[in-house]
């Protein structure tokens, strides 16, 4: 039963505890990105990580995207990378991020400042005070972080790359150097999270969208068990915590059992498929093609309701996109999936 009170407490949370909720409540990955034209105006071109520094400019975006497509959770603008910044490994966006001086020896890691992310990253905390000031209560505000493996390969690699080398290669060739690299961004990333929740956020994504490029061996042996180390420690602390591994179907199990509150899913496994193989007490986000975002309202609107009825009586589950909005998407397909959602996913459709 959802008591009146219920409905002033955050949907999104309520379902990643495993409360009673209304509906399924939906959000999507990179919602305040670059496919919105209110963010495309505040940026204006200029500097992304300055952008990321300015705590007002942060939290516009965030409100504006969450307030335009009316979803239950603003995930506050920011970059995983920013730490690279924080570390002083010096960060730019071109418009990925490149680090000019990579991390590729025990030496380098060895040399990495302590870092404090409230002081650090101070800018992210007051982007949340701001935001959260100002979303409705029972609008979820999420905090991220990178996992640590993926955060590593930006740092090993300085730059985006489609098949990571320089990360395997440490990983091959240097496992104790990587295991040292993973156990301070472990730290770092851990300690990042909770300055966010200590800032106002209810929830928190943990974002290893690089996961699904090691092999079986390598991906549980630092990705999972890096991740898994940030996990535990964030459920410690009672935050609810999501955790969206991309690419990593053939280890769904072993990534449930990191013990994330959520799951998040990409498109290549189906959430019928997840339920069968995970149980149906498993929270699960998911996960529509963000392609077909680029579609028409009708298709967006028949694929949604595809996945919602996969999810029906599944006690967790949480409306998502595979993985984020790209630049392209038509404004108007974004809304016809979140009417969906609220019109097709009630509790009982859902529960
Ligand atoms: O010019 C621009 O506007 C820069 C584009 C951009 C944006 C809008 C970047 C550079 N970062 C962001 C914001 C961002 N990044 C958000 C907040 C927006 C929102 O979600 O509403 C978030 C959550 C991220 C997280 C992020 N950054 C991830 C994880 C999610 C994912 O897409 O897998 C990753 C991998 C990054 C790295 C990054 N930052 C920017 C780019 C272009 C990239 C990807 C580079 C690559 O190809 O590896």
């Amino acid at each position: 039963m959802v008591t009146p009170r219920d409905d002033l407490r955050p949907l999104l949370r309520r379902a990643c505890l495993g409360e009673p909720v209304e509906r399924v409540p939906v959000w999507l990955m990179r919602q305040a990105g670059r496919y919105l034209p209110a963010y495309q105006q505040l940026r204006r071109g200029g500097d992304f990580l300055a952008f990321c520094k300015d705590p007002e400019l942060c939290a516009r975006a965030t409100l504006d995207a969450a307030r335009l497509l009316d979803v239950d959770a603003a995930i506050i603008f920011s970059d995983i990378t920013v730490p690279a910044d924080a570390l002083g490994l010096g960060l730019r966006f071109a418009p990925g991020p490149i680090v000019a001086r990579p991390i590729r020896t025990r030496d380098d890691v060895e040399r990495l400042p302590a870092v404090e992310p409230r002081q650090a990253m101070g800018y992210v905390m007051e982007a949340i005070r701001l935001t959260r000031a100002e979303l409705p209560a029972e609008k979820s505000l999420i905090g991220f972080v990178g996992a640590p493996l993926t955060l590593a390969g930006y740092l090993i690699e300085g730059a985006p790359s489609p098949h990571w080398p320089e990360l395997k290669r440490l990983l091959y060739t240097a496992p104790e150097v990587a295991t040292a690299l993973l156990d301070r961004l472990t730290e770092l990333l851990t300690a990042h999270a909770l300055a966010q929740v200590e800032a106002g956020c209810d929830v928190v994504q943990l974002f290893d969208s690089s996961a699904g490029e090691l092999p079986a061996a390598e991906l549980e042996r630092f990705a999972f068990a890096s991740a898994g180390r940030v996990i535990a420690r964030l459920r410690a602390a009672r935050v609810p915590v999501i955790y969206f591994a991309r690419g990593i179907g053939g280890q769904l199990e072993q990534a449930a059992a990191l013990g994330a509150d959520v799951l998040g899913l990409d498109w290549s496994v189906s959430v019928a498929a997840a339920r069968r193989r995970l149980g149906a007490e498993v929270g699960l986000m998911g996960n529509l093609d963000p392609a077909v975002l680029l579609t028409t309202p009708a298709v967006v609107e028949a694929r949604t309701r595809e996945i919602l009825a996969q999810a029906r009586g599944l006690e967790r589950f949480v409306f998502n996109l595979g993985h984020g909005v790209m630049p392209p998407t038509p404004v108007e397909n974004v809304m016809a999936l979140v009417e969906t959602v609220k019109r097709h996913g009630q509790a009982g459709a859902a529960r």
